[in-house]
């Protein structure tokens, strides 16, 4: 690569991409040869165009690019889009940077070199695309042929608009279908289990108190996202903001810090429900009767698994229904749940009923919660026991239990104030589920669920009803491909059919770091077969992305075939044999749904709102790039499994948009497998289903369009689902059933639970609440320090190639003293004999070892070792400045020894000692 980073910013700041097409910098640098040199010197062509942002995990902003001569030379916020109205954030201000990035593939590129390895030069000879396409479809055919759970595809976070794609896997029938982000990513259980919703949020208009435990709202990736303003106009309107963090963040120097050991605050939280039950004792008698499972009756029968005490247990039930009982002090007798309104059923007791103690659900979380005091989580978290009883009180005194609110001449309950769920940080460790149940039940003690004030599902309005399984719980969408997240498996099948190890992972996002071991030891897994082909295309890095990089590395180089669809050059294209170059977005068709759009980030405006964005190119290809679903139409259709991919995209496409609209495609405008088509056609088809034969006309001014009307109540699920008949989990009854199936898979089948003590893995199901001590969770006396990850304002998720994007890298070097740094408090940095600007290695007590730069913070609670991002990349083919920076995920451990069994997530917590290089 002959450009540096020099001539890229002589360029740059000159005036912009326009510039740098300068006859110097055309000279300098390869990557600018297909635009020739004299389209700068004619007169030029000056247009705006229409696109939407393909800068972040929510990408819903409509934008206007300005394309002189056919060069995009500037992106601004769309007024007209309904999303952000003309908003933009810096990264998507910096979109360019990844279109005109030098380190973008050109060409399809061959493998020369068969030695694989992170430094190892796979000496790259540029092919044609039909030499491309000849060999990958090759490979393709043969595993198609052989065994089609051979091929296994990754996805990622690189290429977040290109989500939806068609549907390969399914058409090619391997059940491996693999993404990065689970293990470090396990946020979802609670928003599945209490909204029906990928994620939660506070009702930011109306809500006054909020509690965040480690998830970074309206700060580090809210400055991804709109909801930044959304946070600042509620704090500056007075909502009082309470972070609970072992490291001080933006949201929190708006309001009070907590400061916590990291991996501790399910003591916390479990305090808060103690203090709310047994000292404050004023809860919302009205919701936990009518929208939760507090009334179900319940046998109590603990079990002690690795002494720490579960339960198991199914409700009592009606013999004649079936039905879960409560006991209603009306008729003082046990009724099924449904039998009259709700308002005479008991929340505490304990009662006979047929031959049996029983207790409620409500009265055994009191039970499970008795010796989960502020004094015994202090000694925990570190938290004072002051501050948790104080924060317990003043949540309730903030949500105002028993007021009412009217929108829309309609009357809601008013709950102001509420504890958002756990974001990354504070989740990734064995006690993930945990946290989530023990928030959730903070908030159901409140009655601030999914009502005005606060805090709230994502998706909303007649489109996002929800189901209730026969004993009056929500379910989440079945349609919804986060619900086993909350529900499990309906049924455990053993072998398992995939690398994703379902039958033992019934909860899992993606167990991805178990994907590389139980590669390199299939038998071990019950596991017949291996990858032959590894398919790396959306964007996936699990090498950058998840944890112990040695192990990944192993098994890339034992697949005999692996090839990319890439933007640009990475750790994953080191291993390829095969790299296919990609479109940038801006490119590239797209089309989405967003129908999470309240996703993090809604704005009063949008809270109801939901909105179809459709992008044609707004510049031709820079060089010799494919649009990713265009490959895949065509192999599908050299594999001949064209029509099954088209029957799925015709009856499919992105959903459902408008109620009495079909989902899918129309059939009038319907694919045929038998005509060849091109991703552009899919996106028109489904505009055509949408708006008729206007079609891209729809999108002509504006990329998005809004198509629900926004009113104030439709942000409020309860207010599409009747009392009584879609309640909550207080007691988490799918955990302890899915702990029975798993348990009787394991008997039935005579195997033992992959690599772990079943105990181990089952104590991690239990339906009422649960603390136990996993390894790490304590610093040690070798291992004094626990470590901590955030991610920041520009980095961590890619999206089209933004996190080492030269504009935005130089504006957080120059603003984030924390960034790259191996950050610890200045007390312990004394006690550890180190100070500022040390070379120190960190290492894990798991083995794994990275080095950088101390910088001593304030901001850092004592007990911590704080690393941000995803830096100190290896391999070549990054930009120089990837390799900068301590690695932090090489410090986490891949094994089941501390995993979180549900979820299958890894574990953040672990404990490091830091010393001097
Ligand atoms: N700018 C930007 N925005 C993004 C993304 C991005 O890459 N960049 N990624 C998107 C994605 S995929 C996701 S999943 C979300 C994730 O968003 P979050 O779940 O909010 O993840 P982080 O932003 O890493 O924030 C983690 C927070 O937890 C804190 N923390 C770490 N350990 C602990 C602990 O043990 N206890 C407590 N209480 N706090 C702890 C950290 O200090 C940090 O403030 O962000 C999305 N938005
Ligand atoms: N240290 C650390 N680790 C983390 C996290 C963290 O905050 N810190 N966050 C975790 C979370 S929440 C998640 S969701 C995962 C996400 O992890 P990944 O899914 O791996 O996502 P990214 O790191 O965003 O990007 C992956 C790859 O996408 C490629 N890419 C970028 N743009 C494009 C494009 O337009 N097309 C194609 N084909 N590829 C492109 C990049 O080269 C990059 O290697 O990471 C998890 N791991
Ligand atoms: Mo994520």
């Amino acid at each position: 690569m002959t450009l540096t980073r020099r001539t890229f910013f002589k360029g740059a700041a000159a005036a912009g991409a326009a510039a740098m097409l300068g006859a110097e910098a055309a000279g300098a640098s390869p990557w600018f040869s297909p635009l020739a040199p004299e389209q700068a010197h004619a007169a030029p062509v000056e247009e705006w165009k229409p696109a939407t942002c393909p800068a972040c995990h929510n990408p819903i902003c409509g934008t206007q690019v300005k394309v002189v001569d056919g060069v995009a030379v500037e992106i601004k916020g769309d007024p007209n889009s309904p999303t952000n109205q003309g908003r933009l954030c810096p990264r998507g201000l910096s979109v360019l940077g990844g279109l005109y990035h030098p380190y973008r593939v050109k060409k399809p590129l061959k493998r020369t070199n068969p030695e694989k390895g992170l430094d190892v030069d796979p000496g790259w000879v540029e092919i044609s695309w039909d030499e491309a396409l000849q060999i990958t479809t090759e490979k393709l055919k043969a595993c198609l042929e052989k065994d089609p759970r051979t091929l296994f595809t990754q996805t990622g976070f690189g290429n977040e608009d290109s989500f939806k794609r068609l549907i390969f896997e399914s058409a090619f029938g391997t059940p491996n279908g693999l993404t990065t982000s689970g293990p470090l990513c396990a946020d979802h259980f609670g928003p599945m289990c209490t909204k029906g919703t990928k994620v939660d949020r506070a009702d930011t208009e109306r809500c006054n108190y909020l509690v965040i435990m480690g998830r970074s709202v309206g700060d580090e990736w809210g400055l991804a996202h709109r909801n930044t303003k959304e946070y600042v106009d509620s704090v500056a309107r007075g909502m009082k903001i309470v972070c609970v963090n072992p490291r001080k963040t933006n949201a929190a120097q708006t309001g009070e810090w907590v400061p916590i050991v990291p991996g501790t605050d399910v003591a916390m939280c479990w305090a808060l429900v103690n203090v709310m039950l047994y000292e404050r004792q004023d809860v919302d008698e009205h919701f936990l009767k009518v929208r939760t499972n507090a009334p179900y009756l319940i046998e109590d029968v603990p079990e002690e698994l690795k002494g720490t005490k579960v339960c198991f247990q199914d409700y009592a039930r009606d013999e004649a229904t079936g039905k879960p009982l409560v006991w209603d002090e009306g008729a003082a007798a046990a009724v099924p749940f449904d039998t009259s309104s709700g308002e005479t059923y008991a929340l505490f007791g304990e009662y006979a009923v047929g031959g049996k103690n029983v207790k409620t659900c409500l009265q055994l979380i009191k039970d499970y919660t008795a010796d989960m005091t502020p004094e015994w989580a202090e000694e925990i978290t570190s938290v004072p026991a002051d501050t948790i009883r104080r924060i317990a009180n003043e949540l309730v005194d903030h949500a105002l239990i028993g007021s009412t609110i009217e929108l829309d001449g309609e009357t809601f309950p008013f709950r102001p104030a509420g504890v958002l769920a756990p974001g990354r940080g504070s989740n990734s460790n064995p006690l993930n589920v945990e946290l989530f149940k023990a928030i959730e039940v903070v908030n159901e003690l409140l009655g601030c669920i999914d009502v005005p004030g606060g805090i709230l599902g994502l998706e909303h309005g007649d489109l996002h009803v929800m189901d209730a399984d026969d004993d009056g719980m929500l379910l989440p969408p079945a349609s919804d491909n986060f619900r086993n997240q909350a529900v499990g498996q309906e049924k455990l099948s053993f072998p398992p059919k995939s690398y994703k190890l379902e039958c033992f992972y019934p909860h899992e996002l993606h167990v991805m770091q178990l994907v590389w071991r139980a590669a390199l030891d299939p038998e071990s897994y019950y596991l017949d077969y291996k990858p032959e082909v590894y398919m790396v295309l959306g964007g996936g890095n699990p090498l950058r992305s998840n944890s112990n990089p040695e192990a990944v590395v192993e098994v890339l180089k034992q697949i005999p075939f692996t090839f990319t669809i890439s933007l640009w050059m990475d750790e994953m294209t080191q291993f390829a044999d095969v790299v296919l170059p990609e479109h940038h977005a801006l490119e590239r068709y797209a089309l989405w749904n967003a129908s999470w759009i309240s996703n993090k980030s809604a704005s009063d405006y949008v809270k109801s709102l939901r909105v179809l964005e459709a992008r044609k190119p707004v510049v031709e290809p820079v060089f010799d790039t494919r649009q990713q679903e265009d490959l895949l139409i065509e192999w599908a259709s050299r594999l001949g499994i064209l029509p099954k991919m088209t029957g799925i995209a015709n009856k499919g496409f992105q959903g459902k948009f408008l109620p009495g609209k079909p989902g899918g495609i129309a059939d009038e405008y319907a694919l045929s497998p038998k005509e060849p088509y091109t991703y552009a056609d899919v996106c028109e088809r489904k505009l055509k289903t949408q708006f008729g034969e206007q079609g891209w006309d729809a999108v002509k001014e504006c990329a998005v369009v809004g198509y629900t009307q926004p009113d104030a109540k439709s942000g409020y699920i309860w207010h599409w689902h009747p009392e009584n008949a879609y309640r909550v989990p207080l007691y988490f009854r799918y955990n302890a059933r899915s702990a029975q199936m798993l348990r009787a898979l394991i008997e039935e089948n005579g195997i033992e639970f992959p690599h772990a003590d079943l105990d181990e893995v089952l104590r991690q199901y239990s339906g009422a609440p649960v603390f136990f001590e996993f390894e790490g969770m304590h610093p040690t006396e070798e291992f004094p320090l626990k470590v901590l990850q955030f991610k920041t304002h520009f980095q961590v998720n890619d999206s089209t190639g933004l996190s080492y994007n030269h504009w935005l890298h130089d504006i957080e070097q120059r603003f984030d003293p924390h960034l790259k740094k191996v950050l610890v408090a200045p007390s312990r940095a004394d006690e550890l004999g180190l100070a500022e600007g040390d070379q120190v290695v960190v290492e894990s007590m798991y083995g794994g070892k990275t080095t950088g730069v101390l910088h001593l913070s304030e901001m850092i609670h004592p007990s911590a070792l704080a690393i941000s991002g995803k830096w100190g990349a290896k391999g070549a083919g990054l930009v120089d400045f990837a390799h900068e920076g301590p690695h932090y995920n090489t410090l986490l451990n891949d094994d089941e020894r501390d995993i979180g069994f549900m979820m299958g997530n890894l574990n953040n917590s672990v404990a490091v000692k830091v010393y001097k290089a």
